[in-house]
């Protein structure tokens, strides 16, 4: 189960990944120690996520399937939906401001939670340990 508060423990390749994104390298440098911890109550295909970083602090409802909106933490808007793929969760949105897309997973690896994204070639991960 993905239930649980998992806090951000290391990142691998994220600010490459923030650099493709076009994050510039302030905003990279502050996004890689946000200090990342997501909240994560899942019932039956719905999902209530609470999120809350040195950026902000954000309340995110969705259902596996449905596609919703949703806005990074500096700004850009995204449009996607997650899906149940075995025991992993992938999810694809698509950026509002150039239409390019964004993929990501949510998988447990050894007790730990470990998101990995894609965009335009470039895979990062964030790893998360349960709190
Ligand atoms: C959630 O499940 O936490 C809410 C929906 C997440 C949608 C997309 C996640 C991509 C986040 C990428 C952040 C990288 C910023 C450069």
């Amino acid at each position: 189960t993905f239930n649980g508060t998992w806090k951000v423990d290391r990142n691998d390749n994220y600010e490459k990944f923030m650099e493709q994104m076009g994050i510039n390298v302030v905003k990279r440098k502050m996004a890689e120690h946000d200090n990342l911890k997501i909240t994560i109550e899942q019932n039956g295909d719905k999902f209530h996520i609470k999120e809350s970083s040195t950026f902000r602090t954000k309340d995110i409802d969705f259902t596996l399937g449905v596609p919703f909106d949703y806005s990074l933490a500096d700004g850009t808007e995204v449009s996607g939906t997650w899906e149940m793929e075995g025991d992993m969760l992938k999810g694809k949105f698509t950026r509002k401001d150039n239409n390019k897309v964004l993929t990501t997973t949510r998988t447990l690896v050894g007790g730990e939670l470990v998101q990995s994204y894609n965009y335009e070639g470039v895979d990062a991960k964030r790893i998360f340990k349960k709190q």
